[in-house]
């Protein structure tokens, strides 16, 4: 795909330079200081942001303070309205959209597109909830008395996203915290700082357009120290965040502390069961799309495949000849499969993986390694890589984002399979590839998988936003996107009203004067 960035950068109203803090068409910087963003593509220069200061930081929350009183007494399906058109909006922008996700984040084009399709999808799930953000009513156990619940906006939620879905997971967020009469504020991964301009953007154009004021949707730029006045300042009741294992110990510490709440979606270990039953070809593709799309740089990459030994060698035959019809290069050239990891920090794990696992035994069947050349410019594309694998390796046991895949065996019963498939620390995504009902219950059954997914004939990555989304363990436990996950981005209130003129006490306490 031919395309101009320049061109791509101006009809999403991006700045190559200097864009900076901001609270929707506001944007401000009292800061020298700039986040480079260089592509994965190509290693050229896009474009800078410049990181937020503390200054700034307080000028976003007081703002974002005085929005959130108009904000939640606009009534839910007016708010859903917004979200509406903030939805159709996408649906204009979603190739450019979708291109610059592709360049500045390495990913295909069409999971680019993909990415862009995921926001939009949330949008009309948010314009439906927006009429159904139901609490429930309770008999009392008093006469002349009613009960229920309601649910209120919680205030300003912080959203700290990661580089490999730049612009989807924030969406999730913001898409379900407007309806519930939130505002946001949204630090994007520092990886990928100008797609966060570039959706500030598309917000901001909405919430003007209809007269509401600054401050609904905020963008603050940085690292963890930027991430750090979010997470600890008492103003801020829900943090949401999005990455790796060691970044959400840190944030929930941080929250719990204050005693707030916070939403955790972190690293996953994923595996796909591959049972005597299973359907090979079907297996190849979910597997290898799970390995290697996004160069395996998904939450829900698959990164294990725990195969019965009877279909072992069939297994492994078929995935060397689909790997070796995998074609590497520039991810907006759609031939193309597998793009670059996000930057030459990445592309040092993934060596560095490699290598550990041999020393411990591991068997590369399809060998990886870094290319180097014409069309590998930047340094960050690499091979997809197959390794054999025995299930307690360190390095199986870890989550490396990148395209490493790791086959362990497994013999006879399915349960066998379930234990490996549990006996690691993170519990997000799981699969099995079966066409014995027996099995599949089994692994969806309380003995069964640990994970918050547990797919039966598809593989481990490609959720749809109307299921809740996240893990168990290590994964942190919270749940983003569909099925009744809004509810953490609202408070309840439980309420009991005496339509009498006496007083009785619940538990049937005597109590009189
Ligand atoms: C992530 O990698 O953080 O299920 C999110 C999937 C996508 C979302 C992944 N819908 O693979």
């Amino acid at each position: 795909a031919k395309f101009k960035i320049k061109n791509v950068l101006k009809e999403l109203g991006v700045k190559n330079t200097n864009e900076g803090t901001s609270t929707g068409k506001n944007n401000f910087s009292s800061s020298d200081v700039s986040i480079k963003s260089y592509s994965p593509v190509d290693g050229e220069y896009i474009g800078s942001v410049k990181i937020t200061t503390k200054d700034d930081y307080e000028k976003v929350v007081e703002t974002a303070q005085n929005a959130f009183k108009v904000w939640r007494t606009t009534p839910a399906p007016l708010r859903g309205e917004i979200v509406r058109q903030f939805g159709n909006k996408l649906r204009e922008r979603k190739e450019a959209l979708g291109k610059l996700v592709s360049y500045e984040m390495g990913k295909s084009y069409q999971e680019g597109l993909g990415e862009v399709q995921e926001m939009i999808d949330i949008c009309d799930f948010a314009v439906g909830l927006s009429r159904q953000l139901h609490g429930l009513t309770m008999h009392s156990e008093r006469p002349g008395h009613r009960m229920y619940e309601q649910y209120h906006p919680l205030g300003i939620v912080g959203i700290i996203s990661a580089f490999n879905f730049p612009v989807a997971v924030w969406a999730w967020n913001t898409a379900l915290a407007w309806v519930c009469g939130d505002v946001c504020i949204w630090k994007p991964s520092e990886k990928t700082p100008l797609t966060g301009v570039a959706c500030q953007n598309i917000a901001a154009e909405v919430f003007a357009d209809n007269n509401l004021p600054e401050g609904i949707s905020n963008v603050i730029y940085g690292d963890q120290h930027v991430g750090g006045l979010l997470t600890k300042d008492v103003r801020v009741p829900l943090i949401s965040a999005t990455g790796s294992t060691r970044m959400g110990k840190i944030v929930a510490q941080d929250v719990a502390a204050r005693l707030g709440k916070s939403l955790l979606e972190l690293g996953g270990n994923n595996a796909i069961i591959v049972t005597p039953d299973a359907d090979i070809k079907m297996t190849v593709i979910g597997a290898v799309f799970g390995a290697v799309g996004t160069c395996g740089q998904r939450c829900t990459s698959t990164r294990r495949l725990i195969i019965h030994e009877s279909m072992y060698d069939q297994v492994r035959e078929a995935l060397v000849k689909a790997y070796n019809q995998l074609k590497i290069g520039n991810p907006l050239d759609e031939t193309n499969h597998v793009g670059p990891l996000i930057d030459l920090a990445a592309v040092k794990m993934y060596e560095n993986a490699l290598v550990a696992v041999e020393k411990e035994g591991g068997k590369s069947v399809v060998v990886g390694g870094v290319l180097e050349g014409q069309g590998y410019e930047g340094g960050c594309y690499v091979k997809p890589a197959i390794v054999e694998a025995q299930p307690h390796y360190k390095m199986v046991q870890h989550e490396t984002f990148a395209p490493i895949l790791y086959l362990l065996r497994y013999s006879g019963d399915v349960s066998n399979a379930i234990e490996i498939q549990n006996a690691v620390a993170q519990g997000l995504s799981s699969a099995i590839m079966t066409n014995n009902l027996r099995e599949a219950e089994q692994f969806l059954s309380v003995n069964g998988s640990d994970c918050g997914i547990a797919n039966v004939n598809i593989g481990t990555s490609g959720a749809e936003i109307g299921g809740a989304f996240g893990g168990e363990k290590e994964t942190g436990g919270g749940r983003e996107s569909g099925s009744d996950a809004w509810k953490v981005y609202m408070r309840r209130q439980t309420n009991t009203i005496n339509y009498t003129t006496n007083l009785p006490l619940a538990q049937g306490i005597k109590f009189e004067l």
